[in-house]
C-alpha cells in the first residue's frame, strides 16, 4: 500500500504532496519508535475537507445542548441555521418554561450591522430573550464578522448581566479562530469553567457514587441509554457535560466524585481543570460496542472499589447481555468478514472501531477531522506536540486549587495503584489498537475518500454528510456516525443492537444492484495534475 500512497499523492502539486504526506499513515507496529502523525494544523485551501470551524466546536458542540441555557448566535442567520438541531442533541423537557434546545436564536447581521457595528442589536436580541424567555443563563457565540468588526461582545453581556441579573456568557469563537471544530471546544470549556462549575451551592455530593460523564452529547438519545444503565448499577449523575444537560447542574460539577470522559478530545481541558482546581481524578470510558461497555462499567466498579457495586455492576452486565446477545448474533451472520472506513469527527473513529469489530467488521481505514496528535498516538506524546501559531491563538486557562472546595477524591497511593489497572487520566489513542498495514488518515479530504475507496473497496463507509453522497453514488452503503443517520441512539447495549441493525439494513438493501460503482467501467488513474509550483 504504500506505492498506493505515493499514487494518490502524486496528483497533488508538491507542496500539498509534502503535507498530506505528515498525515497519512500506513500503520507499523514494527518501527522502532512509534509511529507519528501530524495533526491539529492547517488544511490547505481548496482541499475539500470535512472539517467545520471554532464557532461550529463552541456554539453547535459543547454549549448548545444546555438546555435551559438561551444560546444567541451573533452573526448572519446562516451561521445560527447551519447549528439549528442538526447535530442531533436531545434533550427532554422537565421544566416546560426552561427548555429552549428546539429554538434558534440569531441576530440576523446585516450589512448595516458589519459596517455601523452590531452591538445595538445584540443588545435588543437579549432584551427580547428576556421578556419572552426568561432562561436561567444566556450565551453569546461569536461568528467571523463579529471579530472582524469588532463587536465587544464582553462589554455587550456584562451590561446584561446588570441588568438582569442572571449570566451572559460572551465566547469569542469566532470561525476562523481556529483550524477547525477543536479551537472551540477549548473556547468554550475555558469559558464554562472560568464563569459557570463550582459557582453551584452543594458542598457536597448528594448521593454516594456521585459522578460527572464529561463529553456525552445526547446524540441521537447516546447519553440516556448510558445514563440508564449507570442509574440502574446504582450512581448518581450529578451532571452530563453537556448532552440533555443543565446551567443549573453544571454549576455543582465540582462535587463529584469521579469524572467519566467520553469524548476525550471536546473536553479534555474541562477534565484536566477540575482535578486541579477540585480534586476529582478522570476516567477514560468507552460506551460504544458491547465489550466497550462492559469493560468501562467494570473500570468504574474499580475506581469505587465497594464489593456491592461490583456485584451489582456484574448483574447489570449479565442481564443487559443476556437480552440482547442472541439478537446480535442474527446481525452478526450478515456482518462477518465485512471491512469499513470510519472517519469521524475527533472521536468516533476510534470509538466506532471496536463497535464494528465485535459484529465481525474490520476498519481498514481510519482517521480524526479535527483530532490532536494524542488522540491517534497517545497522552503521553502531549509535551512534544509542537505549538503552532494557530493553537497558541487560544489561551490555556491557568486554575488552581480551590481555597474552599478542593477537594483530595483519591490518596496519591491510591491513585497510583488504580492507574494500573484502569484508564485513570490517560488515553492511549486510536493508533495502538489498529492492525498493520491498515491506513489512518488525518483530515481525510474527499479526493483521498474516493481513492482510497477505489484501492481498499471497503463494504460500508462511517463519516459525514458531507461525503455521504459521494459514497453512495460510488454504490457503497454509508453510514452517518455523526447524526446517525437521523437513527440512534448507538451507545451502550441497547444503541450496539440498534447499530448492528441499521447496518444490516444497509448491506441488505437491493440499492446497491442498481448502481454501477466507478471503477467498473472507467479506469482506475486519469492523467496527472500539472505542478503548481512548478
Ligand atoms: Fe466528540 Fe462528538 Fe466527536 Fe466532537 Fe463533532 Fe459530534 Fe463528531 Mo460531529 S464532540 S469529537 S465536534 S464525539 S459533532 S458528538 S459527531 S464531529 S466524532
Ligand atoms: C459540526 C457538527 C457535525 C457535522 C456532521 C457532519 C455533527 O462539525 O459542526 O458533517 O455530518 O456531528 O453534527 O460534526
Amino acid at each position: 500500500t504504500e506505492k498506493q500512497l505515493e499514487e494518490i499523492l502524486a496528483q497533488y502539486p508538491s507542496k500539498t504532496q509534502k503535507n498530506r504526506k505528515k498525515h497519512v499513515l500506513v500503520k507499523d507496529s514494527t518501527t522502532e519508535n512509534p509511529q507519528v502523525i501530524e495533526a491539529n494544523t492547517r488544511t490547505i485551501p481548496g482541499i475539500i475537507t470535512n472539517r467545520g470551524c471554532a464557532y461550529a466546536g463552541c456554539k453547535g458542540v459543547v454549549v448548545g445542548p444546555i438546555k435551559d441555557m438561551v444560546h444567541i448566535t451573533h452573526g448572519p442567520v446562516g451561521c445560527a441555521y447551519y447549528t439549528w438541531g442538526t447535530r442531533r442533541n436531545k434533550a427532554k423537557t422537565e421544566d416546560p418554561d426552561k427548555n429552549f434546545i428546539n429554538y434558534c436564536f440569531t441576530t440576523d447581521m446585516q450589512e448595516s450591522d458589519i459596517v455601523f457595528g452590531g452591538e445595538k442589536k445584540l443588545t435588543k436580541v437579549i432584551d427580547d430573550v428576556m421578556s419572552i424567555f426568561k432562561p436561567n443563563a444566556i450565551s453569546i457565540a461569536a461568528t467571523c464578522p463579529v471579530g472582524l468588526i469588532g463587536d465587544d461582545l464582553g462589554a455587550v453581556a456584562r451590561k446584561a448581566e446588570e441588568k438582569y441579573g442572571i449570566q451572559v456568557l460572551a465566547f469569542n469563537c469566532e470561525g476562523y479562530k481556529g483550524v477547525s471544530q477543536s479551537a472551540g471546544h477549548h473556547i468554550a470549556n475555558n469559558g464554562l469553567m472560568q464563569h459557570v462549575i463550582g459557582k453551584g451551592a452543594l458542598e457536597e455530593a448528594p448521593a454516594k457514587y456521585a459522578i460527572n460523564l464529561l463529553g456525552e452529547y445526547n446524540i441521537g438519545g447516546d447519553g440516556w441509554e448510558v445514563e440508564r444503565v449507570l442509574k440502574e448499577i446504582g450512581y448518581h449523575i450529578v451532571t452530563v457535560m453537556t448532552g440533555d444537560g443543565k446551567y443549573e447542574d453544571l454549576k455543582n460539577a465540582h462535587v463529584a466524585e469521579l469524572n467519566l470522559v467520553q469524548c476525550h478530545r471536546s473536553i479534555n481541558y474541562i477534565a484536566e481543570m477540575l482535578e486541579i482546581k477540585y480534586g476529582t481524578p478522570w476516567l477514560k470510558v468507552n460506551f460504544v460496542g458491547v465489550q466497550a461497555t462492559i469493560d468501562t462499567l467494570r473500570n468504574i466498579a474499580e475506581y469505587f472499589g465497594d464489593e456491592a457495586l461490583t456485584e451489582k455492576t456484574e448483574a447489570v452486565i449479565a442481564k443487559e447481555l443476556a437480552r440482547i446477545e442472541s439478537k446480535l448474533d442474527q446481525y452478526k451472520k450478515i456482518c462477518e468478514g465485512k471491512t469499513a472506513f470510519c472517519f469521524v469527527g475527533g472521536s468516533r473513529g476510534h470509538h466506532y472501531q471496536g463497535l464494528f469489530r465485535e459484529l465481525g467488521i474490520e476498519t481498514v481505514l481510519a482517521g480524526y477531522e479535527f483530532a490532536h496528535r494524542d488522540d491517534y498516538e497517545g497522552r503521553q506524546v502531549i509535551p512534544d506536540i509542537k505549538l503552532d501559531a494557530d493553537t497558541k491563538n487560544i489561551p490555556d486557562l491557568t486554575v488552581e486549587k480551590d481555597p474552599e472546595r478542593f477537594k483530595l477524591k483519591l490518596s496519591p497511593e491510591r491513585y497510583e495503584e488504580l492507574k494500573k489497572k484502569i484508564p485513570l487520566g490517560q488515553y492511549c489513542g486510536m493508533n495502538v489498537e489498529m492492525k498493520d498495514g491498515t491506513v489512518i488518515v488525518d483530515d481525510l479530504n474527499h479526493y483521498e475518500t474516493e481513492e482510497f475507496i477505489k484501492i481498499l473497496k471497503p463494504d460500508i463507509l462511517a463519516s459525514g454528510i458531507k461525503d455521504k453522497y459521494v459514497i453512495q453514488k460510488m454504490g457503497i452503503p454509508s453510514k452517518q456516525l455523526h447524526s446517525y443517520d437521523y437513527s440512534g441512539p448507538y451507545a451502550g447495549f441497547n444503541g450496539a443492537l440498534k447499530f448492528a441493525e441499521d447496518i444490516c439494513m444497509s448491506f441488505s438493501s437491493p440499492t446497491w444492484n442498481f448502481i454501477t460503482p466507478p471503477w467498473k467501467d472507467e479506469p482506475l488513474l486519469t492523467g496527472t495534475v500539472a505542478d503548481a509550483e512548478g
